[in-house]
């Protein structure tokens, strides 16, 4: 990507000045608006934390990298702002790896800053020294490594426009040590000007028109709304054409929330453990319009058999998207919300559907999610229902990875944006805590509700000590099922119920452990105690840690297994 700043005309900010690297690292974070920095300190980034400590900027100190960058995402997720992480060179940069892998396939906004040996060492095997250009080349947005303060400000403000437009995404800066405490012209005014980086936002009118065309010829039309509505703020829009044109809707994992779970025409969630009406509907289309969605393999199942009839629309800000898994008639490159606004405005017909939208209501009535109460062991499934209850539905919902994000996926019906958190592409154990210590930060007024596995809990749980220190009000509800369940689940489904290093015979007492952060913690055996417990854990003020016992041998359906189509999901309610 080749960069270069153009200096505005007119200028009425401030005049440049001389700054440190690091002071100037700091001042860009204050006009970029950041409020809250997730990080860890050490040798290579100590000009940069001493900073920190002079101005006062907000800084968040988790116990370990990971923990940190999975709250810059957590943030980045509910707040729509990016997040921001600062971690040292070697060992702390190498600890957000993962974090920004994930970032980068959820397509979340990062500056992930991180300390760097000095210039004239780079390349020695130096005391924590690890390539971080190298190692996140695959993994990241773009990546800078600053070789001069004098180009530092350009880099900051190329990094935040970068992580925040077009597709977002993570965008490192590894910043040695001798720069950080070099000192060089600070100047913030210029405006960012990268030829080799233009996002289409605006989509060509004219294929616009053979989106509406294609409507107004089809009879069973649906929409795959994902991600890409949430990050491009289309909700109000996506909903003002589906009341236009009727078309039903179907969402992917992350896209949850980007369309109200209660409107008549929503079908679900479609893919691996979607309902059987959203990926019948996706099966049986003649029309299938994907609104920022990426057909991954957990969505689409045997390719095959995937909507085989359906004239296939692609709308995606990303054109390396369009045509990636699903051979695409009418590609739209552009940004969601611009894309709907145009087709709104075309004002086009809309084919007749009343034989299609009847059926799909018949499908839901007939084929809802399901499971089996016993009435005396707590189903996972009812306790995320409970949790719906207990929180109105308005809860911000973070999941870690496993059957327990599956089941909150399907029964906490969201119905607004942006209240959903989970690690969708990347499937990070680990994800969900952190994330939420992030979300509460980015809407410290809203309930935030961390519904986390026995074994993931375990991967990020020293970010307790983040709670304990600042008081923030995160419920933890540990879905134990004393088991790698997810695991637990395909090696009974397809490897002879050899439970290879699944199972969790003994377990960490998570009451006691709560308490060792002098948090609240909370044990509940009993189906009759759930909904109470539930409620006095939202009563509390401050932070909760629960222990759930669930039923251990609960599966996770309805179920497309590996190398079956969307139209032979198992498990589903039999009429
Ligand atoms: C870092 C990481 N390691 C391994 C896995 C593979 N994996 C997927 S789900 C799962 C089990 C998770 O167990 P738990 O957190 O208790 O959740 P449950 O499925 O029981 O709800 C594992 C090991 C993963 N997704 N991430
Ligand atoms: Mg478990």
């Amino acid at each position: 990507m080749s960069t270069k700043m153009k200096k505005k005309e007119k200028q009425t900010n401030e005049p440049p000045k001389q700054l440190s690297g690091s002071s100037m690292l700091i001042e860009a974070l204050a006009k970029e608006g950041v409020d809250v920095i997730f990080g860890y300190p050490g040798g290579a980034i100590l000009p940069t934390y001493d900073e920190i400590y002079k101005t006062g900027i907000h800084h968040v100190l988790a116990r370990h990298e990971q923990g940190a960058i999975h709250a810059a995402e957590g943030y980045a997720r509910v707040s729509g702002k990016p997040g921001v992480c600062i971690v040292t060179s070697g060992p702390g940069a190498t600890n957000v790896v993962t974090g920004i892998a994930d970032a980068m396939i959820d397509s979340l906004p990062l500056v992930v800053i991180t300390g760097q040996v000095a210039t004239t060492v780079i390349g020695t095997d130096a005391f924590q020294e690890a390539d971080m250009i190298g190692i996140t080349m695959p993994i990241t947005k773009h990546n800078y490594q600053v070789r001069s303060v004098d180009e530092f400000p350009r880099i900051i403000k190329e990094a935040f426009h970068i992580a925040t437009t077009g597709r977002p995404g993570p965008v490192l800066i590894d910043l040695p040590k001798d720069v950080s405490l070099a000192t060089g012209m600070f100047d913030y005014d210029s405006e960012v000007n990268i030829p080799g980086y233009q996002p289409t936002v605006v989509p060509n009118r004219l294929q616009i028109r053979k989106v509406v065309e294609a409507v107004a010829e089809a009879k069973q039309p649906i929409i795959l709304a994902g991600a890409g509505v949430l990050h491009g703020k289309a909700s109000s829009e996506l909903f003002e054409y589906v009341e236009e044109t009727n078309i039903p809707v179907v969402n992917t994992l992350l896209g949850l929330g980007s369309f109200p779970g209660d409107h008549e025409l929503f079908l679900g969630m479609g893919g691996m453990h979607g309902t059987y009406t959203a990926n019948m509907a996706i099966y049986e289309s003649d029309l299938l319009i994907s609104i920022g969605a990426r057909f991954d393999d957990r969505l689409t199942g045997n390719l095959e058999h995937f909507a085989p009839n359906a004239r296939v629309v692609h709308i995606d800000i990303d054109p390396a998207e369009i045509g990636k898994n699903i051979e695409t008639e009418i590609p739209v490159v552009g940004d969601a919300k611009r894309a709907l606004q145009m087709l709104l405005e075309e004002k086009g017909a809309t084919g007749d559907t009343t034989e299609w939208r009847a059926k799909q209501k018949q499908r839901k009535e007939e084929y809802p999610l399901w499971y089996k109460e016993d009435g005396e062991t707590i189903k996972p499934q009812n306790l995320i229902e409970l949790i719906h209850e207990v929180t109105n539905g308005e809860a911000i919902i973070t999941t870690d990875v496993g059957q327990h994000q599956m089941w909150s996926a399907q029964f906490y019906r969201f119905t607004k944006p942006n209240r959903w958190v989970t690690s969708g592409g990347l499937g990070t154990m680990g994800f969900g805590f952190p994330a939420a210590i992030g979300a509460q930060f980015a809407e410290p007024k809203s309930p935030v509700v961390a519904v986390i596995g026995d074994a993931g809990f375990q991967m990020t749980a020293q970010e307790l000590s983040i709670l304990q220190e600042l008081n923030i009000p995160v419920k933890i509800v540990i879905v134990n099922n004393a088991s790698l369940g997810m695991v637990r689940q395909w090696q009974q489904l397809f490897h002879g119920e050899r439970y290879s290093n699944s199972l969790f015979p003994i377990q960490p007492n998570f009451v006691k452990l709560a308490e060792a952060y002098d948090i609240k913690g909370m044990k509940v055996e009993n189906l009759s105690d759930l909904k109470g417990a539930l409620e006095e854990m939202m009563a509390h003020p401050g932070p909760v840690l629960m222990d759930v016992r669930v039923a251990k041998q609960e599966n996770v359906y309805p179920m497309i297994s590996p190398g079956k189509g969307q139209h032979q999901m198992e498990g589903v309610k039999p009429l």
